[in-house]
């Protein structure tokens, strides 16, 4: 959003407009009793031998809107067609095995840009052209035969980061379909819960994000569905998304049972940075697997830069050459990887702000709802009029983060949608109820 006058006034504004679509997503949602893994932050693929088995598979998706969207992407032999493809984590300088099974009606692949030595069936991963006398581009890579065909990926994990990997065949449509995932590689020999090999890349365990970020223009996919010709000249995405999900469902929890094929959430979970008691900040990881630049723009923080393209920002003799930002411009194929603090800005005893009563119930959704907790201060709740309903849990916090190109920022024009999600902070204490 812009910020012309009294940014912090439209800010909290702007948390009470988005705080009310929470509380109408959120606690009308039913919460799954069937949610495996973590109801938050990035979920990994992984297991020792470092093998998977991806099947290439059509599926749909749901936008908040009431949409349906015919998509194609990666999904593993036991969750299915997913948006999008699994995140797969692996560690440095793992024999990483990846076998491709298609069932699409015609040939797919997979690229790991980024990665080195890349084999396709035990041969160089290359490209593919046809036999005629003028040969023609079939595919950037090995890929696997329409309906049915395989082919096995096989490399040595590079550098610690994270890496895009998608569709090497028919990349515009394929891509567009929603052919795409993240890699994740460890740093060997470092704690799990750092990005690379810099000690000064740590997160606090269970702090770690993905935000995957894509678009859609449904008129591609309808044809695609409808088997009839692309007309890409009027090519218009309408969706904006964080790991397949369009807001509010970036809000959803991992594995929301009303979102079956979208299990990734993006609702950021912190509290406060604290020297002792919470020092280590949270990890975002930033993918582009559109086709513009998406702005990124979290409210209320910067974060600082640490990885590009899965290589630390470091100098030739280690500099830290890291930096801090507050709009994250991803460009398309990008990554970026970020570290993220709370470094709170309101100190409630050497600060006091006197804070008075709103005259209307202030950021009031129905009746005498509020979600104001009576006080200016993160992780402070006062007591509040017995007249109202305070859903406020805890003096938690909510700042909005979402593309800065505001078109971005809808469903299909619709505002307050897309590539949009919130960043929640507890008290320093915690939240009880959460
Ligand atoms: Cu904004």
């Amino acid at each position: 959003m812009k910020h012309v006058q009294k940014p912090w006034l439209r800010r909290m504004a702007l948390v009470a407009a988005i705080a009310s679509t929470v509380a109408t997503v959120v606690s009308v949602a039913p919460v799954s009793a069937a949610t495996t893994g973590n109801s938050e932050g990035m979920q990994c693929e992984t297991n020792s031998r470092s093998t998977f088995n991806l099947t290439a598979a059509d599926g749909y998706i749901s936008t908040p809107d009431g949409n349906s969207i015919y998509m194609w992407s990666y999904g593993d032999a036991t969750s299915g067609f997913q948006l999008p493809g699994p995140t797969l984590c692996v560690t440095e300088g793992a024999t990483v095995t990846v076998v491709l099974h298609n069932s699409l009606p015609e040939p797919t692949s997979i690229l790991f840009p980024g990665q080195s030595g890349v084999l396709a069936d035990g041969k160089a991963a290359q490209p593919q052209y046809t036999t005629d006398a003028a040969p023609a581009l079939t595919s950037l890579v090995q890929s696997a035969s329409a309906n049915g065909g395989s082919v096995t990926y096989q490399f040595t994990a590079g550098t610690p980061g994270t890496y895009l990997y998608t569709s090497g065949t028919d990349v515009k449509k394929q891509q567009q379909m929603g052919m795409f995932g993240a890699l994740v590689v460890r740093p060997l020999g470092s704690p799990v819960n750092q990005v690379n090999r810099r000690t000064d890349s740590a997160f606090a365990p269970g702090k770690e994000y993905l935000f995957l970020l894509s678009e859609v223009d449904p008129d591609v996919h309808l044809a695609v569905e409808r088997n009839q010709p692309i007309d890409w000249s009027s090519y218009r995405a309408r969706y904006f998304m964080i790991n397949g999900r369009s807001m509010p469902d970036t809000l959803a929890p991992n594995n929301a049972s009303w979102l079956p094929n979208q299990p990734y959430g993006a609702l950021v979970h912190v509290k406060p940075w604290d020297a002792a008691n919470n020092p280590l900040p949270a990890t975002i990881r930033y993918l582009n697997a559109g086709t513009v630049n998406y702005p990124f723009h979290p409210h209320g923080s910067d974060e600082r830069v640490i990885d590009k393209d899965g290589h630390p920002l470091v100098g030739p003799s280690g500099q830290d050459l890291s930096y801090l930002k507050y709009d994250l411009d991803v460009g398309p194929g990008q990554t970026l990887d970020t570290l993220m603090d709370w470094h709170s800005e309101y100190d409630v005893t050497n600060k006091p702000i006197p804070t008075q009563l709103p005259t209307i119930t202030d950021q009031l959704l129905v009746g005498t709802d509020t979600w104001f907790s009576e006080s200016g201060y993160l992780g402070t709740k006062n007591p509040t009029p017995t007249t109202i309903t305070n859903n406020n849990e805890c003096g938690e916090y909510y700042h909005i983060a979402h593309s800065h190109a505001l078109q971005q920022a809808t469903n299909y024009g619709a505002t307050f949608g897309g590539m949009m999600t919130l960043f929640r902070i507890d008290p320093p204490s915690g939240c009880p109820t959460k």
